[in-house]
């Protein structure tokens, strides 16, 4: 079975909790490992709150990493407050293992290759690159990437537009220097699902209103659906393949200016970097994400 480590900046909006959901019904339905989730950014109940749905899901005992310097916008989302009721291992960030050496850790660890999602900002993935040999193994990020990862699913960028600014890659300035990192080092292929594919696919209008997913969709004044860019991502990172997710793709390579964020693609055959462009209708993906993380009541 394919192994994923989930990246996530759990915090401001609510996609990534529907995201989560994706992964989820995919780990009970024996479609995918879930090795670990390293969360990107620092709100007090981050840590909490995904373990806590977790805990909901029925999907136990996944290591939790954090980056605790990771941007704190200084909201407390109803949400996490409430799933925070739910943790058990977890009470606070302090409890989750620094993120750069979870990561380490659990592909050091790996038996065979291990595939990243990342729907959120790219600093603890570009601190993996950038991170030398230590106590876990002493090979440097590259290396340890390069040996155990087959690749990497990320939402980020806006590539309908040359020079675009899209939220995870810019939001702040170390998210800016960590896009430019990745898309400079990372030595295996990422494929990108961009703002342009989620945005118009609202997903998570037909849950039930006892689900805490609704709670969480409703909580961030999304209970008729939200934008779908996380989701998506997750959705593509299962099924695994582009084509058979429902997209064409561009291959080449992508760039992020490290100063704004701003987002540029060259397209070439030999290409390390692909983003995906929807074959179908808005209408296709919704129906397959509600169809997935429909209500279990
Ligand atoms: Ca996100």
């Amino acid at each position: 079975m394919r192994s994923i480590i989930f990246g996530t900046d759990w915090g401001e909006d609510c996609d990534d909790v529907v995201a989560l959901r994706v992964l989820c019904r995919s780990v009970k339905e024996e479609k995918i490992n879930l090795i670990g989730v390293v969360i990107n950014d620092a709100i007090d109940y981050s840590a909490s709150s995904l373990e806590g749905f977790l805990n909901k899901e029925g999907v136990y005992n996944v290591p939790i990493g954090i980056d605790k310097s990771g941007a704190n916008f200084g909201s407390h989302p109803t949400y996490q407050i409430k799933l925070s009721e739910f943790s058990k291992n977890y009470k606070s960030n302090d409890d989750a293992e620094n993120g750069i050496r979870l990561y380490r850790r659990l592909l050091a660890n790996a038996k065979g290759k291990v595939e990243i999602l990342e729907v959120g900002f790219l600093q603890v993935l570009a601190g993996l690159l950038e991170s030398e040999g230590d106590d876990i193994s002493s090979l440097t990020g590259v290396e340890l990437v390069k040996e155990k990862v087959e690749k990497v699913w990320c939402m980020a960028g806006k590539w309908h537009e040359d020079g675009g600014r899209e939220y995870n890659f810019s939001r702040t300035s170390v998210a800016c220097k960590a896009s430019y990192v990745i898309c400079e080092k990372c030595p295996v292929p990422i494929t990108f699902l961009g703002w342009e594919i989620g945005n118009s696919v609202i997903s998570g209008s037909k849950l039930d209103k006892n689900d805490y997913l609704y709670q969480a969709l409703y909580d961030h004044g999304s209970e008729n659906g939200r934008s779908s860019w996380d989701p998506m991502t997750a959705l593509l990172a299962v099924i695994g393949d582009e084509e058979k997710a429902g997209y064409d793709y561009v291959v080449g390579t992508a760039c992020v200016e490290a100063e704004n964020g701003k987002n540029h693609f060259t397209p070439s055959s030999d290409g390390m970097h692909k983003y995906v462009i929807k074959k179908f209708d808005d209408i296709y993906y919704q129906n397959q994400l509600d169809d997935i993380i429909k209500s279990d009541i």
